[in-house]
């Protein structure tokens, strides 16, 4: 029989940082209200979340840097909101925040979630905070939520240990 490890959703024991910044605060505050939404309808104490803001999401990556580094979370959502214009502006705001923020997410300890939307429009943006296509705020909470529970797995006893083969 295989072992299967996936995360339940149950609320976790542990703190919750989110990210989030300002620039179109009228899409990021849709998704951090989604976030915290989904946070507190899954058992998670306010007591336990702590939002970090920052002016935009380019900031994002210096900041969720030092928030894991910090040590003091179980589980970082990180929300953003980059619109194409008409300049290249938006492709290295993206590519700087997913390639930053993959990185951090694929070293940390704590398990950290990507909420930032890169659309093509205004239109797009406001389908994923809440209107036609969910709330992707709420997405990255409780994707954060199941890899916190995943990640305690790992460190439980009878998990598989490092340099067992088999
Ligand atoms: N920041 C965003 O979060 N979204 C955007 O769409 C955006 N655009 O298009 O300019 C944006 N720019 C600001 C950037 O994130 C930094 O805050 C700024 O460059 C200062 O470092």
């Amino acid at each position: 029989m295989p072992r299967y490890f996936e995360g339940n959703l149950v609320s976790p024991a542990g703190r919750f940082a989110i990210c989030v910044a300002r620039f179109n605060a009228f899409i990021t505050d849709a998704l951090l209200a989604g976030a915290l939404d989904a946070l507190k309808r899954h058992g998670v104490d306010d007591g336990a979340v702590d939002v970090y803001r920052v002016p935009g999401t380019f900031e994002l990556t210096g900041l969720v840097r030092k928030v894991v580094d910090g040590g003091g979370y179980a589980g970082v959502i990180t929300l953003g909101c980059v619109i194409r214009g008409g300049t290249p502006h938006f492709d290295y705001v993206a590519g700087e925040v997913s390639k930053g923020i993959g990185q951090i997410a694929a070293s940390a300890s704590a398990a950290v979630t990507f909420g930032v939307l890169t659309c093509d429009n205004v239109e797009q943006a406001i389908d994923r905070a809440g209107v036609k296509a969910g709330n992707k705020g709420a997405e990255a909470a409780v994707a954060c939520i199941e890899m916190v529970n995943l990640h305690a797995q790992l460190s439980s006893p009878g998990s598989p240990k490092k340099g067992k083969k088999g």
